[in-house]
């Protein structure tokens, strides 16, 4: 979770740093809005139809749709307004890692949240969760969670959950909750060929984005309405793939080494180390 003191967070944010080449690129481009096709273009009025009553802000493409919906808290939208575009020049992972999506074959949106401030760092469980249940309303199975924001089908990720919250000084003015979501990205030519995949690859067809969206949003409702209850933290423990393993945790702080025992019900990692005492991790990418 990132935080700025009087002014609401900005990240510059560098070039994408996808090591396609031009071709491939293109190809990979071309292949997204061709062969799998993209079953919506995305409008403003459609969106707004299709989402009312809903606040929907859509940009065919743009720098990062969580900027977007950070810049958007200063008007104070309505929990659940979404920001949506087909494509981001700087979408941004944690870290700055940059987030890959080929213009209208992901879905790419920015929720505004106000979660109590008790429960900010439990939107990566609200993000993550509703993404599994909207996979899951598929009918794909296999689908978890590593700690701490990866949806995974066995071991490739689809989505990407990146929450950041708007500060004034110490007041939480509120949080975006974005999610970049592979719904028909084609990954054989990309460096992800091994470790992504996209719900078009688990249902062995292209996917309705509009669909996919709406029953997104649906779920975000709900694990954001229940973001202070016990349930949440529950199902996204049971549903962590990583508990139980023996992880390696890049943290900011340096690298963490331990059995994964158990999580907080903020989110946080529990490591039992080899001289038997317990270390809690917080933010961090376990390697694979
Ligand atoms: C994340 O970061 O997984 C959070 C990604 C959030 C992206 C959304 S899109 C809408 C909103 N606006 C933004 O600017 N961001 C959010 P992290 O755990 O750091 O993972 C990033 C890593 O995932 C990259 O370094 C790649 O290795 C990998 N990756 C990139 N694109 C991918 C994709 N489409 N599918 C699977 N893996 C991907």
């Amino acid at each position: 979770m990132r935080s700025a003191k009087r002014q609401f967070v900005r990240i510059t944010y560098l070039a994408l740093l996808i090591r396609l080449n031009p071709k491939r690129a293109a190809d990979a481009k071309t292949s997204a809005s061709g062969t799998m096709g993209v079953m919506n273009d995305f409008t403003q009025d459609l969106l707004a139809q299709a989402l009312a009553p809903r606040q929907v802000r859509y940009t065919p493409a743009t720098g990062s749709t969580n900027d977007d919906a950070i810049a958007w808290l200063a008007e104070h939208p309505p929990q659940g307004s979404v920001v949506t575009s087909d494509e981001q020049h700087g979408g941004r992972g944690r870290l700055g890692r940059p987030w890959y999506a080929p213009a209208g074959s992901g879905l790419l949106l920015s929720v505004i949240a106000y979660p109590p401030r008790e429960h900010l760092t439990r939107l990566t469980m609200v993000g993550a969760l509703a993404v599994l249940d909207t996979l899951e309303s598929y009918g794909i199975q296999q689908v978890g969670i590593k700690w701490p924001n990866d949806v995974r089908i066995d071991a490739r990720k689809i989505c990407g959950v990146l929450p950041e919250a708007a500060w004034d000084c110490e007041r939480l003015v509120g949080a975006v909750l974005g999610i970049g979501l592979n719904v028909n990205i084609p990954f054989i030519l990309t460096q992800y060929a091994e470790t992504a995949i996209s719900i078009s690859d688990a249902l062995g067809e292209p996917v309705d984005r509009l669909d996919t969206f709406k029953r997104l949003l649906a779920r975000i409702d709900h694990w954001l309405a229940n973001v202070h209850t016990p349930e949440i933290f529950e199902t996204w423990k049971a549903r962590l793939v990583t508990l139980g393993t023996q992880v390696t945790v890049q943290t900011p702080t340096g690298v963490r080494s331990g059995w994964a025992e158990d999580v907080t019900p903020e989110g946080g990692l529990l490591l039992r180390k080899s001289d038997g005492t317990l270390e809690q991790v917080i933010a961090g990418e376990i390697g694979v």
